[in-house]
Order: structure tokens, then C-alpha cells, then sequence
């Protein structure tokens, strides 16, 4: 996408926090509240795009934090988006080369120019990358729960709203027997489970009876950064294996899919540095016939809104974690908020991220704001 050259203005980061409406359990911790990062990028006549990092408060998840992520855009990324005008959103990930890792913190930026952009040229940003999707399907991402009669009644709900599969987060001691119980309630339904790296392959015959119930496919299981075990493992078992920890570039999809480490691909915008990264390991895994869908960091409209244009991309053929704004928060940062109608959400089609901003809720979660002037 192009337009004359965008010269940015200045850059407000804001840290907001905001309660869960449900705290959420994974095999590393419980998350009762979120607080993330919000990054608007304002050119030289006023418009503005917006991006949210996905680093949450404890490197559980991946190697980043809220802190980490402030003091690499602080120090390093701004830097190099006020250094030269912008042509298109595609050329930033080059900028940010020669910084390693910290994708949550390249996303954050990268997601707000692409914003940017595609409200300058007046489309909608699905349109900007190429999606051609006006409805999404989605499937619900339940945590750890304190007993299994709980969980039942949680899944019981989400298929009766109409969600397009469910997912259950296991870890040892919360998988077996939790998956008999529900599978002898809901026989039928698309069903998934995510562990999160909570296995090992000491852990080889809990993961291969995982066969027994018709799982669409399990997510993670083995070490975050190991895509040789998850191979080892893939060759042993027939569901299929999902990475997500494990895939950060278009090369680690490259390798891991190689190597036979996984069947499906869990593509999130903010663990591969941006959108530009996420769209060509689409189109990669769209070639390699390998299936892909999209993530969830349990994000704000803002991060939804971005989740919800990369879906429109076709290779986006399984259910993602991209639920209604309602599933997580009592109000959202955006307007309308996400909503959907039996595990279907419309895909806007207003400029940009296609949702307006509403900065009273914006101004009502912010702890602390900081300005960059380009100067
Ligand atoms: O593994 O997909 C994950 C949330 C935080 C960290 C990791 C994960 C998740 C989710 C949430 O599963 C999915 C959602 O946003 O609803
Ligand atoms: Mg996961």
C-alpha cells in the first residue's frame, strides 16, 4: 500500500489497565487483569493510526513485558520511525531488522502505521491486505477452571452462543480425565486443546492418548522453543500439533513445517513483529497447504480489530480466538464494540482498523501516557 510519503509527527504511548471479566488460567499463570500498551502514531496533518502490544505484565508467555516493550520503542523503534519519512507500512519491518526479537514492541508500531495508511487512503484495512472475507468465524479460548462440573457448564454456554470450537487449556493433572468428562457430555463438538509447552516427551503416553478424543488438534504442547521434540512427537500421534510459542518469522514456520513439528499454524500478529510478518507466513503456509488461524493475547478492541482484518486473509480457514469484546471486558476501548452473532463476527469495512476509537474509555484505563516529538 502507498501514499505520499508520511512524515510522523509524533508518537503517544499510553498504559492502560483494564479488569478481566474472567481471570484466565494457562499452564503458567492466571491473568485477572491486563495491563498492556497502546501506541498512537500521529502524522504531520492529524491522522492518527493505533496498535497495541500484546506483552503482558510477566515474561510467562514469551520473553516480553509490558516494561521491556516500553523501554525498546523508547530507546530504539520510535527512533528509527521519526529517522525518515514513511512510504508504506511494509517497509517498517525492515527498519526494525537490525533489532533482534521484541516483536510485541515492532507490532505495536507497525500495527498503528498500517492503521495509519489505510485511513489515509481511505479503505478499510482488510482491503490493505488483501483480504477479501466480510465474515470471520470464531471459535472460545477457556482457561484452567477449578473443577471439571464448571468447565462443563462454561462449554455448555459458549456452544449454545454458537461458538465455532471450543478450546481447552490442559496441563498434567487437568487433561485425561477432564477430557473424558467432556467428551462423554459434548461427543460432537470441534474441540481443541492448548498446553501451553506444559509437556514434555517424558510425557509421551498422556500425548498419544490424547488420540482417543477426535481433538481437532493440540496447541503447543512441548517447549516453547523447541520445534525438534515437537517433530519427534508429531511422528508419534495422529491429531495434529498447532505451534504457537515456537513460531516468531516466516522462518521458524519455514523450518518447523520442514521438519513435520506441526499440521496448523496459530498465527498472532504481536509474536511475529507485525502484520507484514503475519501475511507472508500466511501466504507460506497457504502454498505448503498448511492451515492457518489467528491468536489471542486477550487484546482490547484495538488489538481485536487488527486480529479480525489479518482473518479476512483466505488461508485463515480454522476458527480463531478472536471473540467478542464482551467475552473479556464489562466496556471496551472501541465503537461499536466486537460483537457476534452465532461464533460470526461481520468484518467492518470503515478506513483503517474500521471500529472508532472512544478516547473517554481510552482516558478512563490510562495509568500514564507519553509523548515523542519527532523533532
Ligand atoms: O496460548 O493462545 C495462548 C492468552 C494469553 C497467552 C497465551 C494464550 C492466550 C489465549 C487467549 O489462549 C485467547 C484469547 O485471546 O481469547
Ligand atoms: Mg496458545
Amino acid at each position: 500500500m502507498n501514499s505520499k510519503k508520511t512524515v510522523l509527527n509524533r508518537i503517544v504511548m499510553r498504559k492502560l489497565c483494564m479488569n478481566l471479566k474472567n481471570s484466565f488460567t494457562t499452564s503458567f499463570g492466571t491473568l485477572k487483569e491486563k495491563e498492556f500498551l497502546l501506541v498512537e502514531a500521529i502524522d504531520e496533518d492529524g491522522n492518527s493510526g493505533w496498535g497495541e502490544s500484546v506483552a503482558i505484565f510477566s515474561p510467562w508467555y514469551n520473553e516480553e513485558t509490558v516494561k521491556t516493550n516500553e523501554s525498546v520503542m523508547e530507546d530504539f523503534l520510535i527512533p528509527f520511525l521519526f529517522k525518515d519519512p514513511i512510504v508504506s507500512p511494509e517497509e517498517i519491518r525492515k527498519r526494525f531488522m537490525h533489532i533482534r526479537r521484541n516483536n510485541m514492541a515492532k507490532s505495536a508500531l507497525e500495527t498503528a502505521v498500517w492503521d495509519l495508511f489505510a485511513k489515509k487512503n481511505n479503505i478499510a484495512l482488510t482491503k490493505a491486505l488483501g483480504g477479501k472475507k466480510d465474515e470471520i468465524e470464531v471459535g472460545i479460548s477457556i482457561g484452567i477452571q477449578n473443577s471439571i462440573e464448571h468447565l462443563l457448564s462454561l462449554i455448555d454456554r459458549y456452544v449454545d452462543e454458537g461458538y465455532k470450537r471450543i478450546k481447552i487449556k490442559i496441563m498434567p493433572g487437568w487433561d485425561i480425565d477432564v477430557l473424558e468428562k467432556v467428551r462423554d457430555r459434548f461427543p460432537d463438538i470441534p474441540l481443541m486443546v492448548d498446553a501451553n509447552s506444559a509437556y514434555t516427551l517424558k510425557d509421551l503416553e498422556i500425548l498419544r492418548r490424547l488420540d482417543e478424543f477426535n481433538l481437532m488438534m493440540i496447541e503447543q504442547p512441548l517447549g516453547y522453543d523447541d520445534i525438534i521434540d515437537h517433530a519427534e512427537l508429531q511422528s508419534q500421534i495422529n491429531t495434529p500439533i498447532c505451534l504457537d510459542e515456537s513460531i516468531h518469522s516466516l522462518g521458524d514456520a519455514r523450518k518447523a513445517i520442514k521438519l513435520g513439528s506441526c499440521k496448523i499454524i496459530n498465527i498472532k500478529i504481536g509474536r511475529v513483529g507485525g502484520l507484514t510478518e503475519a501475511k507472508e507466513i500466511h501466504d507460506y503456509c497457504a502454498e505448503k497447504k498448511i492451515p492457518v488461524w489467528c491468536g489471542g493475547m486477550l487484546e482490547s478492541g484495538i488489538g481485536r480489530a487488527h486480529n479480525i482484518a489479518l482473518t479476512t486473509l483466505s488461508n485463515f480457514i480454522l476458527p480463531g480466538d478472536t471473540a467478542p469484546s464482551s467475552h473479556y471486558w464489562n466496556e471496551d476501548i472501541i465503537e461499536p464494540e466486537v460483537t457476534a452473532d452465532n461464533g460470526t463476527i461481520k468484518v467492518p469495512s470503515e478506513p483503517g482498523i474500521g471500529y472508532s476509537i472512544n478516547r473517554i474509555k481510552i482516558d478512563k484505563f490510562t495509568v500514564c501516557s507519553k509523548t515523542y516529538i519527532n523533532k
